[in-house]
């Protein structure tokens, strides 16, 4: 909780007004509760889950780690992405302090408890609504903003020291009361006893359970606060130093109430838990899962972009036998595709982006393709890779097919920029292009096709992405989809991935550790000689077909090797003129993830970057290993892409697997990112490298921009943007694109001074029929004159309508029939109810066991689609059951029954409404005497 102090103890120092000592590192800060949640969150839906298909299930051990949890979960393939998943909620939950310091509403200070609850409760809406249309990075990062105002509650009001041991479930609801919010005029604090301010909240506050909670200012002289108010407290809050003096807040062990700060901490855990718990409930367990990057298979997208113009059937029967072989062959295995992603693109038309998780589906859209025209020799394939790019997870692998040039060249650079920012790898399966019809159809008359100029923009998205551009004829490409089904392996890692253009000899090497397993180079390039060298110097050149290379396999300009398992230091020498791009991938546990972040140095706070890095300047990068709780980064340099120049990091570790890397200078050429690292679990350490497959650029421009995420259809939604120049000023190109074709105005140019800024506005509207919960990707790019250097921001919104909907579904007119006998295991109880969402409400989307293991039955009423009738039968062994009940925008409210005898007396009954801390609507106990009485049917 202390780095929202760290920011503004930064301003401080900026603007020279005070020191501050930065405080030992034992307390419980935003990013230790936020994982503490997610992963004992995480293990209870992985245990329900497995309870509910009769598996058993180990806890992992304490303290729960991100590898600990998915090898209990059974899907260690998913230690990566859930490992992204949490440390991108992190770091949005820690942007709040660094955009919205001073807005009192973020943090629960000032009283500010109506404004704090509807930035709560308003997030949960657009959580629920992103993770019902599986835009799951949606809602991760509506997620991440949102736990920080409910963390800080525990934190900065007086809560805690209202006797509270439960979290304030009303924050994470709308329609019932938080408490006893204080009066603007009523005092609540009085002084602090010189450094002690553990009494200074006033008697009759506490005893009439008033909540109240701190004033904050940081300027000198212009922060005031109502008379008689306490104060945030600490040494940069300048109201703490007006009567009352002295503060409340929890921040650390070294704060004014910092002796409460343990327990305002685990409020906070017990708080974030009971978020994600409702959040849980509204999704599902499995969607959940999936909205923390867990899921069965191998946890990577199957992401097609095909060209359906007339030219394109055998394409388009090669991609249907492929995937029906990858679905075939993997399905229930860990190689099974965790999503699967079609965008078809014509021309003028391109998409819709289909995603689903059933492979049924998917390959019943790869079906019903169909070729027809697509007018002149260009197609809109940019556009359409576009889509597939803010639809597919991060980090995934997109294929794209097609025989033509592409249309809209413009998007290059924002295809680029998707690519950078969600590091992702792109394939380009070109048929028939003219590089190679000349060879080989010198004497046909071929109208049709790409010239060498055109599928050099191919060639450069695909390097960018570390991707190939491969080009082959129609009747080969069936040969060149194996590239296809090695890329759906589960736990693919990349040792070394390089490109030359123009094309000339080097020298490389890579490192084969004991884990990497399935070792494969893929080489592009046109009659590409090279030698490869084993790690004990047996060396193989392209020409031979020896056993060292255990296959090689030539289809038109697409070389794939399949190395024998050798661990050790192999090397490739290419002997090219021609430009060739050069890959080695292989399988590993063991992986890396970095964000380029803004690190406010010295403290520790990073926001991570939607934009290039600045160029020539200092930077930083968080990188964790992952697959690997004892792996540790030793090195990290940034390597020039097209050479061997290199930017050494300087390693620090933030704990919990996690390192901050500081570059003294960012590369001005394009870059990858290169990790060494060991991991000390077996008894002889294994050394490991890895290296980013994405390529990078920095830039002398910054683009900044904030806004809320979430925009309302048929209200034009502004985005405030800057651009500033770190060179020469002049007349910058503006454009912004977004995914969903919505409408936008802006700028298309921007005049900027050397070394100055410039702001502009793009509006976006959403037309008023746009489902809650769909997904915007706005790309806002500045280019500065001459082209030469660009930067771009990212930025993800969710569409919400407003919801009217507050009230949970209850359960109504339960009967409970049973007939118990001594033998539990002989006998069966069974229970009807109805359940409905009212008239009011939006309707009721689901029910389903939470507690319970017998069989369930729902159906609408005949004549009422307003009621949903519940049937549950168990075996008298499981005499509990509970219900969870889901409306249609994810209240979630659940029902309890027993058929447990209460006492032995004949009828014992008590009916109830609970408030549990977690989520109990109606929870109504009915005794089994009683329903027998009066002779339930
Ligand atoms: C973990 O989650 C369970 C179920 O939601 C909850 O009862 C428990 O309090 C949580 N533990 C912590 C430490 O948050
Ligand atoms: C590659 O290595 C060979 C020796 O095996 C050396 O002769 C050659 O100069 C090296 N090439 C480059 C570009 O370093
Ligand atoms: C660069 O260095 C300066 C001075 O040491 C520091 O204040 C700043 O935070 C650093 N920037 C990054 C991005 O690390
Ligand atoms: C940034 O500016 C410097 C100095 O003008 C220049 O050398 C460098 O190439 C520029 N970087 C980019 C990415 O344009
Ligand atoms: C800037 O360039 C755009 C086109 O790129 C042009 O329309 C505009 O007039 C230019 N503005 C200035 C101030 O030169
Ligand atoms: C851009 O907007 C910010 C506030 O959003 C303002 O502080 C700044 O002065 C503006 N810059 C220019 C050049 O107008
Ligand atoms: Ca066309
Ligand atoms: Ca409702």
């Amino acid at each position: 909780m202390s780095s929202r102090l760290a920011v503004l103890c930064l301003l401080l120092l900026h603007t020279g007004a005070l020191g501050f000592g930065i405080l030992p590192g034992k307390s419980l800060n935003h990013l230790e509760i936020t994982k503490k949640a997610i992963l004992n969150a995480t293990v209870q839906v992985c245990r329900a889950l497995a309870q509910a298909e009769g598996a058993d299930f180990t806890f992992p051990s304490q303290p729960f780690t991100a590898e600990g949890v998915v090898a209990a979960c059974r899907v260690p393939q998913s230690s990566k992405t859930f490992r992204r998943a949490i440390i991108f909620i992190m770091l949005r939950n820690i942007r709040v302090d660094l955009r919205h310091a001073l807005n009192p509403s973020f943090h629960f200070d000032e009283e500010m408890f109506v404004q704090g609850r509807k930035i709560i409760t308003e997030g949960i809406v657009a959580v629920k609504a992103s993770n019902k249309q599986e835009n799951y990075k949606a809602a991760r990062q509506k997620l991440g903003e949102i736990l920080h105002p409910l963390q800080d509650f525990y934190s900065h009001s007086n809560w805690v020291e209202l006797g509270n041991t439960l979290p304030n479930s009303n924050l994470i609801r709308s329609d019932a009361s938080i408490g006893n919010i204080a009066d603007e005029s009523r005092a609540t604090c009085r002084s602090c006893d010189g450094g002690d301010c553990r009494n200074n909240i006033l008697e009759d506050i506490t005893a009439e359970q008033i909540l109240t909670s701190g004033y904050f200012g940081v300027v000198p002289l212009f922060s005031t606060k109502p008379k008689g108010k306490c104060s945030h407290g600490g040494a940069v809050d300048q109201t703490s130093q007006i009567k009352p003096k002295g503060g409340i807040n929890k921040d650390t062990f070294d704060s004014s109430h910092g002796h409460l700060h343990t327990q305002a901490a685990n409020v906070a855990i017990a708080a974030t838990s009971e978020l994600l718990q409702d959040i849980r409930g509204a999704a599902g367990d499995r969607p959940f899962l999936q909205m923390m990057g867990i899921s069965k298979g191998s946890n990577k997208a199957l992401c097609f972009v095909i060209d359906t113009t007339k030219s394109m059937s055998d394409e388009i029967e090669a991609v249907r036998t492929v995937t029906a072989s990858i679905i075939n062959s993997n399905v229930g295995t860990k190689n099974e595709p965790s999503v699967y992603i079609l965008v078809p693109f014509n021309d003028p038309g391109f998409g819709p982006l289909t995603k689903t998780t059933d492979p049924a589906v998917f390959m019943n859209a790869i079906n019903s393709l169909s070729v027809t025209g697509g007018g002149d020799e260009e197609e809109m394939s940019l556009s359409g890779l576009q889509l597939a790019l803010a639809g597919a997870p991060f980090n995934s692998e997109i294929f794209l097919f097609t025989d033509a040039p592409a249309k809209n060249k413009d998007l290059k650079s924002t295809v680029i920029a998707l690519i950078e920012r969600t590091q992702t790898v792109v394939n380009f399966m070109i048929t028939d292009s003219n590089v190679i019809n000349r060879r080989r159809r010198r004497d046909q008359q071929q109208t049709r096709g790409i010239t060498a100029s055109d599928s050099q923009l191919y060639r450069d998205l695909a390097r960018a992405s570390g991707g190939q551009a491969i080009e082959v004829t129609k009747s080969e490409l069936p040969l060149a989809v194996d590239i296809i089904i090695d890329s759906t392996s589960s736990s693919l890692v990349t040792l070394l991935q390089a490109a030359r253009s123009p094309g000339r000899a080097d020298n490389f090497s890579f490192v084969v550790d004991e884990t990497v397993t399935n070792l494969r180079v893929y080489i592009t390039g046109q009659s590409v000689a090279f030698t490869v060298i084993s790690p004990t110097g047996e060396s193989q050149q392209s020409s031979d077909t020896a056993s060292l290379i255990t296959a090689s396999q030539l289809v038109g300009n697409f070389r794939t090797l399949r190395l024998k398992q050798q661990v050790g230091r192999w090397e490739i020498k290419m002997a090219s003129t021609n430009s060739y791009t050069l890959k080695v991938i292989g399988q590993s546990p063991i992986d890396f993830l970095f964000d380029f972040v803004e690190a406010s140095e010295p403290f520790t706070g990073f926001d991570a970057l939607d934009t290039r890095p600045r160029a020539g300047v200092n930077g930083s990068l968080l990188v964790s290993v992952t697959g690997s709780s004892s792996a540790e980064v030793k090195e990290v340099a940034l390597v020039a892409s097209s050479g061997s120049e290199e930017v050494k990091g300087v390693v620090v570790p933030q704990g919990s697997g996690n390192v901050l890397v500081q570059v003294d200078r960012m590369p001005s050429v394009e870059f990858v990112v290169w990790v060494k690292g060991q991991d000390t679990s077996s008894t002889s350490p294994i050394v490991f490298q890895r290296q980013s497959p994405t390529n990078f650029r920095a830039s002398n421009l910054t683009v900044a921009a904030d806004s809320d995420s979430i925009l309302i259809p048929g209200t034009p939604f502004s985005v405030p943007f800057t651009v500033m120049t770190q060179g020469t000023g002049g007349n910058f190109t503006i454009r912004a694109t977004n995914n969903q074709r919505f409408e936008s105005t802006f700028p298309s140019s921007l005049s900027l001074e050397t070394r100055n800024s410039a702001n502009g506005t793009v509006t976006l509207s959403a037309p008023l029929n746009t489902p809650s919960g769909t997904d915007v990707t706005l790309t806002i790019e500045a280019k500065a004159p001459g082209g030469t250097d660009t930067n771009y921001i990212v930025l993800r919104f969710s569409i919400v309508n407003t919801v009217t909907d507050f009230t949970r579904p209850v359960c109504q007119q339960p009967s409970l029939r049973s007939n118990c006998s001594e033998n539990c295991s002989l006998s069966t109880w069974a229970l009807s109810v109805r359940v409905t969402d009212g008239a009011e409400g939006t309707g009721v989307d689901r029910v389903s066991l939470k507690q319970g293991n017998g069989t369930i039955n729902t159906s609408l009423e005949a004549g009422n689609k307003n009621i949903t009738l519940v049937s549950y039968t168990a075996s008298c062994c499981s005499p509990d059951v509970e219900l969870m009940v889901v409306d249609r925008v994810g209240n979630v409210g659940s029902c309890f029954y027993t058929i447990r005898e209460g006492s032995s007396s004949p009828v014992s009954v008590s009916t109830k409404v609970i408030q549990s801390p977690v989520f109990c609507l109606s929870t109504v106990i009915i005794g089994l005497h009683l329903l027998t009485e009066l002779g339930f049917k």
